[in-house]
């Protein structure tokens, strides 16, 4: 009998189906799930952290209103993320605690500092410009509630990626050169960085064999990383900002840049919790969330005085 349902799912899987939360599925296939996507979420969680940094310094009204609409769509996707995640039947509050307690994963990414205001720019740049890459196919994965949240997700990521371009581009073609030097450091700063943020070589990616024959990844993390490499390195041109890899060429044979050697060693101890801002995240999200234990205190007291009301 299990075989059957098995091989029925693996039948749907294979014709491009969408699976549904109702639908049977194998229990490994929903633990990947849970595991993606509560990552997916607690990314745009924490990431909400490094920009936020820079709400109440933009430089004029106009980069703050655009600002506090990327963070606040970030915490938009992390909600959607997270109910995409519930219906798997893993409840809001034990991605949380996982969260909270140092044992859930999110982006490596969002452990690096943000010291200049050129790293708002630069996030939206290269860091939004990534996130795309990987989710773009993402909204085709098999299982149907992360595949539909990922098509509005994708659509305000690219509004993020072009703002943050186009603040670049200012500051780049109207600024000082102290400012054109503020865009160039904080490029040297978060280049490598975002080119992790694909995860490791798909030789040294022990999930990827099994969710790309699920559909849940649909494109490698290896290939994904050149596609944005290769959209990337064009963009540098145009804003007039070098990207700090000396190996980054053009191979005329491949049809794709070549590039230099990724750092591993530095990616692995970021994502153990030992890169420059982890404790720092992780201890501002447990102090939100305890800040505002009276919030879902009172939103509870309010609901139950509702249902006695409702029974009187
Ligand atoms: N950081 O076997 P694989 C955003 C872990 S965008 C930390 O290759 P998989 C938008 C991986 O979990 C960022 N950990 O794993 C935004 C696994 O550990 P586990 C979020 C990483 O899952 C922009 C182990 O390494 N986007 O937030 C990373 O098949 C600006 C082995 O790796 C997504 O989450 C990493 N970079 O492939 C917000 C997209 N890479 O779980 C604010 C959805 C790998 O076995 C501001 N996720 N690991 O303990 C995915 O596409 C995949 O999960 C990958 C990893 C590609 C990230």
């Amino acid at each position: 009998e299990e075989m059957k349902r098995e091989d029925q799912f693996e039948a749907r899987i294979d014709a491009g189906d969408f699976i549904e939360p109702k639908d049977w599925m194998p229990e490994h296939y929903r633990k990947t799930l849970v595991r993606q996507i509560s990552q997916h979420a607690h990314s745009e969680i924490v990431g909400m952290l490094p920009e936020g940094n820079w709400i109440t310094r933009a430089p004029t009204l106009k980069r703050k209103a655009i600002l506090l609409a990327k963070v606040q769509d970030e915490a938009g996707h992390g909600l959607y993320l997270y109910s995409a995640a519930e219906t798997l039947g893993t409840s809001r509050d034990q991605m949380l605690e996982a969260l909270h307690a140092g044992k859930a994963k999110y982006s490596s990414i969002f452990n690096y500092p943000t010291l200049t205001w050129a790293d708002v720019g630069v996030i939206g740049w290269l860091v939004d410009g990534a996130a795309i890459m990987n989710q773009v196919p993402i909204c085709r994965c098999s299982y149907g509630p992360y595949a539909r949240a990922m098509i509005r997700i994708c659509r305000e990521e690219s509004f993020h990626q072009r703002q943050g371009f186009d603040s670049l581009v200012v500051m780049m073609e109207k600024g000082t050169q102290a400012q054109r030097d503020m865009v160039q450091d904080a490029v040297n700063r978060w280049w490598w960085p975002s080119i992790m943020m694909f995860g490791p070589p798909d030789d040294q990616s022990p999930n990827s064999a099994q969710s790309m024959r699920w559909g849940i990844k649909r494109v490698s993390n290896d290939e994904l990383r050149q596609r944005f490499i290769d959209a990337t390195a064009e963009q540098a041109q145009v804003l007039g900002v070098t990207l700090p890899d000396p190996a980054l060429k053009w191979n005329e044979q491949r049809q794709h840049y070549d590039f230099g050697t990724i750092d591993w060693n530095e990616f692995w101890r970021v994502i153990a919790g030992h890169g420059p801002c982890n404790r720092e995240r992780l201890a501002a999200r447990v102090k939100a969330w305890e800040d505002g234990a009276w919030v879902r205190e009172a939103a509870l007291a309010y609901a139950r005085g509702q249902e006695t009301q409702a029974q009187a």
